[in-house]
């Protein structure tokens, strides 16, 4: 998602002009002088008047040549790119210069705001770093994204990723969007999954280690240059708040214990679907260890990061509705952009701002014909800081998991839309997770089964059936709960790399030891440093922070408990839909449009009452299931937890036991 400040260069030594008989004094002055101190109002008046507008302006021109790549790569593309956003650098370190040359002393104990858009905008990250280095690290990313984004395999098994042009028939050659993603969901063809899961890594992650390791210095370099332990510490700045005296490893603990909270419930949840896989694949050697972590490939997501597709045959009461609603929104004849419209509909059910003309307009919400351009299907929701152009960017395709990230993005743009007045440096979230966690909460609501009843997706379910309604927290669960550790580890693995406690020589090996640690799964075919799984995702490839999504996933039920009691519903948790509550829209929407002009717990204030990202009302949603799985898992005799293999081996081969009796001799030797 773009939402970050991207400012320009220009004009920039008319400005100072404009600017110098504001100048603080700098060195010895005479002393018959009265020194002038610049005052807030002066800062008020720069930013107001010059910044703002100029920022404004060019921000929009470097956004489109942005949109211009990301929905039509090519070199030429990546070139405009590339330039604008060297132009944007240049404008953000002369600004930065500019206001720590006549703005530091000021004396801003009278308006914490101006304080916090000062100290906003001197800080530059990556541009921060020489014009060559800035360069390089914008040429890095782009190729690394353009691989990520343009990667193809071949359906035909024994093809290697790297002979797709020469030796895959056309029909038989998948991108990612929507073909492999079709057949990851759908197939329980086991050689099939394993062969998909390896070729999408030999085709993207081995493809840009190279690069990804070069990054990794750039990146730090530049956070370091702003004060930061390296680019983890910068990444995680959006949740720190030195005033409130909340500072970084108050968050790192706080997501830490959080995450203890939670992890009982998902290692409920991992025995039973691992359970459930040996059922279904009785015969695959990864499986047979019943402690053993869940080969990566059979969870119906090529991260494994979210397991809703196995519904079919892991859901608790087979005999009730699937609540995935893919083939009832199919048989209607749903259309990308009339989901988009009804995703429109229900926020201006609440009472929130609908998407401007301009939006349906200019985004693209299906992916073109890749004989025509090829994008980034990577959906995504753009500001373009012009208070008038806003975007979405989705390979939109007809299916559940779609639907709900049409409100996903939806959510983005209605958080800048609410927040278009603020000033540029306070267009953001109250956080990362903040800005994640929109369109997820409103989501929560109309993926009940009441609200899919009513739009006529969802028939025969009995709202009074308790196994029905344990089905449907089941498939909220495989989407929300199996994705937490998930959430965690791109980030835990990440800030290690960062900070060098992970070394460029053991990237991979380490990632499969935090993948296992985490989520407890494991790859189900060997690897190695030549390998590098983690550029198997988005967001490592793209230069993009995740702990946002773990943060969201906590914090939106949070919202949603909150939007609930608003909305005055009674009853539980898990079967609040606030469709139509104007009391609920406006609670969302007075907390949106601060943007992020105050600290994140004000907001958090303002929208439940309190300050602190909390994981109860989460545990309070999914506690009937808890209670289940807890029973279901020992009738079954099934243990929570997982052993510590990165690889899936399976039952231990001869020749591994014999190592270890060898092992065992040679000490009794000793
Ligand atoms: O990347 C996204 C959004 C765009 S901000 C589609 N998400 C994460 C992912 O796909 O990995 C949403 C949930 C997690
Ligand atoms: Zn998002």
């Amino acid at each position: 998602m773009i939402f970050r400040i991207l400012l320009g260069s220009f004009l920039v030594f008319a400005l100072s002009l404009v600017h110098a008989e504001r100048a603080l004094p700098q060195g010895i002055r005479s002393p018959a002088k009265r020194e002038v101190r610049a005052t807030a109002q002066d800062f008020f008046d720069y930013i107001h008047k010059d910044y703002q507008p100029r920022a404004e302006k060019l921000t929009a021109e470097d956004v489109e040549a942005s949109w211009k790549f990301n929905t039509n790569i090519t070199a030429h593309n990546e070139q405009e790119m590339i330039a604008s956003s060297e132009k944007v650098a240049k404008f953000d370190k002369e600004i930065a210069t500019y206001i720590r040359a006549n703005f530091k002393d000021v004396d801003f104990s009278a308006n914490a705001t101006l304080k916090r858009v000062r100290d906003k905008l001197v800080l530059l990250g990556d541009a921060n770093l020489p014009d060559a280095e800035f360069s390089e690290l914008q040429t890095v990313e782009a190729r690394m994204k353009n691989i990520y984004s343009t990667a193809k395999v071949c359906k035909t098994i024994g093809v290697h990723a790297d002979d797709v042009e020469d030796k895959c028939p056309k029909e038989h050659q998948l991108e990612l969007e929507p073909g492999i993603t079709q057949l990851i969901q759908n197939s329980r063809d086991e050689p099939l999954l394993k062969h998909l899961w390896k070729s999408w890594r030999d085709a993207t992650g081995r493809h840009m280690k190279h690069d990804y390791a070069r990054y990794v210095v750039l990146k730090n370099k530049g956070a370091q240059m702003d004060g930061y332990a390296d680019n983890g510490a910068a990444w995680r700045s959006t949740y720190v708040e030195p005033d409130l005296e909340y500072l970084d490893q108050n968050f790192i603990d706080e997501a830490e214990g959080i995450w203890q909270q939670l992890k009982p419930l998902y290692e409920q949840l991992h025995a039973y679907v691992r359970h459930s896989l040996q059922t279904q694949y009785p015969t695959v050697r990864g499986l047979r260890n019943p402690k053993g972590p869940i080969p990566a490939h059979l969870l119906g997501n090529m991260w494994a990061q979210q397991w809703s597709n196995l519904q079919d045959f892991s859901r608790p009461h087979p005999d009730k509705p699937s609540l995935d609603v893919t083939p009832a929104m199919v048989e209607k004849n749903y259309t990308a952009n009339g989901m988009f419209h009804m995703s429109d509909d229900f926020f201006a059910s609440l009472g929130l701002i609908r998407m401007p003309g301009k939006f349906w307009d200019h985004s693209m919400l299906s992916k073109p014909d890749p004989k025509e351009r090829l994008v980034v299907c990577h959906a995504s929701a753009w500001d373009f800081y012009n208070r008038e152009d806003f975007r979405i960017k989705q390979c939109t395709d007809i299916r559940m998991k779609d639907f709900i990230t049409v409100h996903h993005e939806m959510g983005h743009v209605e958080y800048f839309l609410q927040y278009k007045d603020q000033w540029i440096p306070f267009r953001d979230g109250a956080n990362d997770g903040f800005h994640e966690a929109v369109g997820d909460t409103l989501a929560l609501s109309v993926s009940t089964p009441g609200h899919l009843e009513k739009l006529g997706l969802l028939k025969n379910y009995n709202s009074n059936d308790k196994d029905a309604e344990i089905n449907f927290m089941f498939s909220t669960a495989l989407e929300k709960i199996a994705f937490l550790p998930f959430g965690l580890v791109m980030d835990m693995y990440r800030y290690d790399v960062f900070n060098g406690k992970i070394k460029t020589t053991e990237l991979n090996a380490q990632w499969w030891k935090y993948v296992n640690k985490y989520q407890g799964i494991c790859s189900p075919v060997g690897r190695s440093e030549d390998d590098f799984d983690p550029g198997a995702k988005y967001h490592t490839a793209a230069d993009v922070p995740y702990m946002r999504y773990f943060v969201s996933f906590v914090i939106q039920f949070q919202f949603h408990e909150a939007l609930c009691n608003a909305a005055g519903h009674k009853g539980e948790l898990h079967t609040c839909d606030i469709d139509s509550s104007k009391a609920a829209g406006k609670l969302m929407a007075d907390a949106l449009s601060l943007g992020s002009s105050e600290p994140w717990q004000v907001a958090m204030k303002k929208l439940t009452g309190q300050e602190k990202m909390d994981a109860g009302p989460l545990m309070k949603f999914f506690k009937p299931l808890q209670d289940w799985l807890r029973k279901e898992n020992d009738r079954r005799k099934q243990k929570a937890g997982w052993s510590d293999d990165v690889t899936c081996t399976g039952s231990r081969t001869i020749a591994s036991v014999l190592a270890l009796v060898a092992l065992f001799v040679l000490s009794l030797l000793r």
